[in-house]
Parts: C-alpha cells; structure tokens; sequence
C-alpha cells in the first residue's frame, strides 16, 4: 500500500492556507454552525444533504478491515433529500404519534414513533472513567527521518507522511464539565500507520502521580468528587485528593506541575505533551535505545491565569474545545514538532542517576536533549462529536514494529486496562471495526463475532494452523515488517509486591521543578497551593501537605503556611542538591501569535476606518479580531461580534480601544450585573472593566483616538504593556509585538526570588 496515499488524501480534503487566507478576508470570524447561512423562512425544497464546513474531516471510509474503498468520508453520514426510517423508508411526517382520533390515546402499532424514541432512549454511552472531558482534530504527522539510525518504524522514515487524530482532555471532570479547570491534560494521538495503529497516550505534563497502576483506582478516587455528596466537579481542591496526595508522597511531583501554570493552560494549542513512561525503541539492525516521547508546540506553551481560568469556567466553559476548532477554521492550523530524548539501553535502566522505569522522574532536557523528528499538524475538525472523538479508542498497546514498552509498572498496568475499558464503554470487543478506529493496514487477525461485528469474514478456519484456508493467516517475518517484542532479558528473581529502593525519593525532581521556575511562576504555584487547600476543610491535610512542601522547599513551604495560617515545619529529608532545568519554564522568550484573539472597542463615533484598517491586518497576520460594541448588528459597515452585555475580558488575548463609549441603554445594574452604576462614569462601565480586567490579567493593552480617554478613566495609562497610539495600525503593531510574550509579565512584580 502507498504509505503517502492518507496524508495526500488529507492534504485534498482541507483548503490550502492561501484559500484560507482569502477566506477570511472576505471577511469572517470563525465558530458559525453549518455550512452555509440558514433562511429566515423553514426550507421546503427537498434536496441532498448540505456538504460538512469545509475545515471538517471525517475518518477515512475505510472497510472495517482496513482496505481504502475511494469513497468519499460523506458516504458514512445521511444520505438523499428525504426523511426515512432506520431501514430506509421515506416517511411523511414524524411531529405526530400514530392515534386513534386526534385526542387520543397513541397506538402500539406506532413503529416510527416506537423507532425513534427507542434509539433516542439509547443515545448515551458510559463517558470515560477519566478523560471524559475532550475534544479532538484530525491531522498530519511528517517524519523529518532523524529517528531512522533508532527506530525500524515506517512512519519515522524521511518525507512520511501518516494521518493522525489527536483527542486532548482534562483527567478529572465529567463530559459536560469546563476546559479550564486546573486539571493535567490528556494528548493522545492515534497514528494510522501502514504497519499498524500506533496510538500515543500522553499527558501535558512528563511525569504522573504514582509509579505502579495498582494505584491508579486510589489516586482517581481520591481525586474524583465526594462519594457523598458528589462535589467538587472537575477539581483538585478537595479533601479527599490532599489527603491522598500528603500520605502517598510519590505524588508530590506531579501534584506540584499541576499547582503550576501547566495545570491551566492557554489552549490546547498552548500545550506540550509527553509520553510519560520509558519506550524501547528497535532498529534495523536490532539494536535497541530507551527513549521518552516530547511533543513541542510551534507557539510556545502559555497558561491562563488563575482568576481567567475560573472566570471562563462559567463564562465560555468550552473554551479550549472552543479554540481549537476556531484556529483550525480560522486556517491557524495547530503544530507540534514531536520529539525524543534517545537514551542508552543498559541492564540498569537508568541515565545519570535517574531511574528510567520510575514514572514521577523526568530526564532534564539539559542532560538529554529532545531530537526533533517529525511535525504534526492539525487541519481539520471533526464532522461529528459522537462518532469520532467521543468513539476513538486509544490503547497504549497500539505500537508499530520498531516502539517497544518498558517495564514501567504503571505502563505494564495501562497495557492491560486500555482495551478492557472499552469493552464497557463502546457496547463489546469490536470496537477497532468503528470508522474512527478503522486501521489503515490489513487487517487479518483471528477475532471473530461478537456484538455490532461489522466485517464479513470468509472462509471456515479462524485458527492455526490450518490447512482448510490454506494456511491463511501466515506469520510474518522481519521482511514482512512484524512487531517485534524484543527480547529483553529479564533478571530472575523472586515475585514480590515492591518497589526498587531508587523509586523511593519522592522530593529531588519536585525541587528540581521548583528551582527551575521564574519568580513569577513561582508566584503562581504559591497561590495555587493556598488556594487549593484553602479549600480542605481538614487542618490535619493542610500540615501534612505542608510537610511535603517543607521537604520541596521551604519558602515555599513559608509563603503557602503563611497564606493559611499555619506555622511552616521543618523539612524531614536533606533538600535535594539539584540543577535547575530552565526548560522547564514557560516565560522568558518570544512566540508567534497565530491564532490569537484581539478585542477592539468600538462605537458609531469611533475612527471606523482605523478600525477596518485594524480589523484586516488582524486577520493578515493569523489573529482573530472580535468586535465589541454597544450593540448587536453593525457599527457603521463593520460587522459586531460582541456587545458590551455579551463579552467579557476572559475571551480575548489582548485589547485594542478605537472610542470611548457612553454608557448605552442597557448600562443598568438591573439590566446587566456587570453595568453597576453609571453615575460618575462618561464612559460605559462595561468597557472599564473590560480594561480593567485585561489590566489585571496582564495583557497588552492598546488604543488610539478616542480609546485613549478609556485608559486615562481606567487609571491604567503610563503601565507596563498599555500603549497610547496615533493610529489604530501604530497601537496594533505594539500589542502583538507585547502578544509575543504571551503577557506583559512585568506588570506585576514577583515577590520571591
Ligand atoms: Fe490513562 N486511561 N490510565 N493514563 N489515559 C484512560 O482509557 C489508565 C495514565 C490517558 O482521549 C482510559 O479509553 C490506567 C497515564 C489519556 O480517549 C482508561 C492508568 C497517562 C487518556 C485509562 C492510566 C494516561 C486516558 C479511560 C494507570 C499519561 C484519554 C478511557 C496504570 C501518560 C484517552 C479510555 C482518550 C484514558 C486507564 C495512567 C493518559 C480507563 C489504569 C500515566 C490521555 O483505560
């Protein structure tokens, strides 16, 4: 098979980045259901089906066992002009139940009424136990071939190109929970190779909270809402999870990358991923390296705020879901370079020190650099939720000949629970028949039957050996691209319930961590933890964290004791003497800004040729700019996305001012909160605390004309990152030069060193 043919096949499905430039100056903003604007009045006309967006993928129309059929993806959704049953037949009205008499009562015989609310009684499938809070993408994965001289796997060899789908989520919420909650993020990635699905099973963050599976129940019940009263939704501020995480210490690491700005990020966009656990790579040659999984993503990893983060919980709570979809649309299509730090296999499995086996450990970038090798792409979104990302089954078992996995007890766990999970979730043992999980390589394994099989085998001999099929299926050989489970010597030894003695130090990564942050990072992850125990109700929780956090650092320890009032105690292990990692850190360079979002005031008294100046060169340089203003509709010719009742600061990245509303008709406390009084004020106070809160939130502010009597009645002129312009281009060519930084960091400086 033509291992290019998927990815030619994706490439032809999305718009080529000039189409989608042009698009979006025609000029849109993305986030419109459907595919063309409705009618005011109902259709009536019958015809097809309207086409999906055209930034929408759909998986490949593949047979369930993996052959390419060159049917197009729309051949798995509604087909013709007309309503039918199930079975196909065209019905004429589905508003009304079959009845005797229209009053009265409803007939059993009622087959499409029987039809319709049976299936709709089932629609609900069990949501992940974790995880269940997603939203996914279809892209490209393009391997530059510098994993060759490591790994024997096809789709790492130079110019492949292979088709991916990527699901992103948080861990801990429910499906209908936020985006934003402060959670580790899932980043999984399903690889269609042609020798096979290969399915990377990562997280934001390179280490997890415990070093072997048989605790995975423990931390997910402990971070889970009360059994009680089924609260906290979505959140580690809790009892039950600090408690958990002081008396299991090896979860100190992890639970302070959570504490940290990774915990809420930016956007998905925004995010690194990782692997986690030590995979064995395999060469041509056999030879073997250790090695660890990095994705890095082309804009920088950047994180809200806490206080953003909270506020969008309520405002927008599909917002990172919400932002993928838009960049991709808006033809800012999401990059990853994925990456590896290649380690020695040696019988000791460790690397300077760390034991590569041990899941809370990560190696420093600074020891092990992370070889680029390959880009991964996402360009199109999902036609339907359902069927695709909520369908995808990713399996940590899903690896190509060439990636091998270790013996990390907490990978060796995953191994088994990944398929067994979906045998509940997705109804029976077929699911890698679903469109979605469809493999891109023959499939001819042995498995037969079995609930919603949807292959047709033929043939009278699903065993081996055989001689009734011919001897089909036949083994293959290294020629034939076989996996390969290689051969690692294993040591003997008795079977016991333990740990190696290297798994026990719990605190020197957490530090190293720590070390490596910036002061204003460091900022961040004090007020995290004061707030997230300020929470539990339990002073005993709170002193037994804090001792975790004396044994990581002591100012730390300090500053979050003195937040709860609590006295600081000693640490009970020597402080680990560590280097910092600065690559660890997120601040401190610049990133393009693709995709990023830019309030602009206005109103009808504005420089409105400024603003469509602003407006277009927003777009040209692949930001997304939104106009608020007093109303709905238009302002002059330019088209208003939000009005000062419907936005809010949380949405944008930054903020441009081109006037200097009056407070509008409904600047009422009793008509909108956020109005309070307009008493004292010339300007409408929803605009003011528009500024005000992206002041707060230390992004760049700018304006110009009329927008600069905003800044002055805000009190915020002459501060870091708030630029008073003479035209609207001046005032934007200053905030994305700002934006670069993700936020103006110095406006609000750190306290500790
Ligand atoms: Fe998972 N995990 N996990 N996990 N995990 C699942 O599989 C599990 C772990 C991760 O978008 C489940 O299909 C055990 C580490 C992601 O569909 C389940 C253990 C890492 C996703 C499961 C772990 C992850 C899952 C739930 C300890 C980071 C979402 C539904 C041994 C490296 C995938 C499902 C998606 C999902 C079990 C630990 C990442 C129950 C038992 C470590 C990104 O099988």
């Amino acid at each position: 098979m033509d291992s290019s043919k998927p990815a030619k096949a994706v490439k032809n499905a999305v718009k080529t980045a000039s189409e989608k430039i042009a698009d979006v100056l025609t000029p849109t903003v993305p986030g419109a259901p459907g595919s063309a604007p409705p009618t005011v009045e109902e259709p009536t006309a019958p015809h097809d089906p309207l086409p999906p967006k055209s930034e929408q993928g759909a998986p490949q129309t593949r047979t369930p066992t993996g052959a390419e059929t060159d049917t197009p993806t729309t051949a798995n959704g509604q087909q013709g002009a007309y309503l039918t049953t199930a079975q196909g037949a065209r019905l004429r009205d589905t508003d009304h139940s079959l009845k005797a008499g229209s009053r009265g009562p409803t007939l059993l015989q009622d087959h499409h009424l029987r039809e319709k609310i049976t299936h709709f009684d089932h629609e609900r499938i069990p949501e992940r136990v974790v995880h269940a809070r997603g939203a996914g993408a279809h892209g490209v994965f393009t391997a530059y071939g510098t994993a060759e001289g490591v790994t024997r796997a096809g789709f790492l060899k130079k110019g492949r190109e292979t088709e991916v789908f990527v699901r992103f989520s948080t861990v801990l919420g429910s499906r209908g929970s936020a985006d934003t909650v402060r959670d580790t993020r899932g980043f999984a990635t399903k690889f269609y190779t042609d020798e096979g699905t290969f399915d990377l099973v990562g997280n934001n963050m390179p280490v997890f909270f415990i070093q072997d599976a048989i605790k995975f129940p423990d931390i997910i019940h402990a971070g889970k809402p009360h059994p009680d009263r089924e609260i906290p939704q979505a959140q580690s501020a809790h009892d039950t999870f600090w408690d958990f995480v002081s008396l299991h210490t090896e979860a100190q690491h992890h639970t302070l990358w959570n504490m940290s700005d990774r915990g809420i990020p930016r956007s998905y966009r925004t995010m690194e991923g990782f692997g986690v656990h030590t995979f064995r790579l395999v060469n041509e040659a056999g030879d073997t390296a250790l090695a660890k999984f990095h994705w890095k993503p082309t804009l920088g990893v950047h994180s809200l705020t806490w206080e953003e983060a909270q506020m969008l919980g309520g405002m927008d709570p599909d917002f990172h879901r919400r932002d993928l979809y838009d960049a991709i649309e808006a033809g800012a299509f999401p990059e990853w370079e994925l990456g590896i730090q290649v380690l020695p296999d040696t019988p000791e499995e460790t690397f300077d020190g760390i034991d590569l086996l041990d899941p809370t450990k990560i190696v420093p970038e600074e020891l092990a650099p992370v070889q680029p090798v390959g880009k991964l792409t996402l360009n199109r979104t999902p036609t339907n939720f359902f069927a695709e990302t909520e369908q995808v089954a990713f399996h940590v078992g899903h690896l190509p000949p060439g990636i091998d996995v270790t013996n990390d007890p907490l990978l060796q766990g995953r191994l088994f629970s990944y398929v067994d999970t979906q045998l509940t979730r997705l109804g029976g043992p077929n699911f890698a028949q679903i469109p979605i999980n469809r493999p891109h390589a023959p499939v001819n394994d042995m498995l037969r039957d079995g609930f919603h099989q949807q292959a047709v085998h033929a043939g009278v001999a699903p065993y081996r050996p055989n001689s009734l099929d011919g001897g089909n299926p036949f083994p293959a050989g290294d020629d034939e691209h076989a996996f390969l489970d290689v051969p690692v010597t294993v040591a003997e030894a008795p079977k016991v319930r333990a740990n190696p003695a290297s798994f026990d130090d719990h605190f020197s990564q957490a530090r190293l961590f720590w070390l490596s942050m910036s002061p204003v990072e460091r900022e961040h992850i004090i007020r995290s933890y004061t707030f997230e125990l300020g929470k539990c109700y339990h002073q005993a929780i709170k002193e037994r964290q804090l001792q975790s956090l004396a044994n990581i650092d002591p100012e730390l320890c300090a500053q979050v004791a003195t937040g709860l009032g609590l006295p600081a105690p000693e640490p009970t292990v020597p402080l680990a003497d560590v280097t910092p990692s600065p690559a660890l850190s997120q601040v401190g360079r610049e990133w393009p800004t693709d995709g990023r979002t830019i309030g602009i005031v206005v109103d009808p008294d504005s420089d409105l040729d400024g603003v469509h100046q602003v407006r277009a060169a927003v777009f040209e340089a692949g930001m997304v700019p939104l106009l608020i203003a007093p109303h709905g509709g238009m302002v002059g010719d330019l088209p208003v996305q939000r009005t000062f009742a419907t936005g809010r600061s949380v949405e944008f990245d930054a903020l441009l001012l081109a006037g200097a509303p009056a407070p509008a008709p409904d600047a009422i406390g009793a008509r909108d909160d956020k109005a309070g009084t307009t008493d004292t004020k010339t300007v409408d106070p929803r605009v003011l605390l528009l500024v005000e809160e992206c002041w707060r939130h230390a992004k760049a502010i700018g304006a110009w004309d009329d927008g600069v009597a905003v800044l002055r009645q805000a009190r915020v002129t002459d501060t870091p990152g708030v630029v008073t312009a003479g035209s609207g281009a001046e005032a934007l060519t200053a905030v994305q030069g700002l934006m670069a930084a993700h936020r103006v960091w110095d406006r609000f400086p750190a306290t500790v060193a």
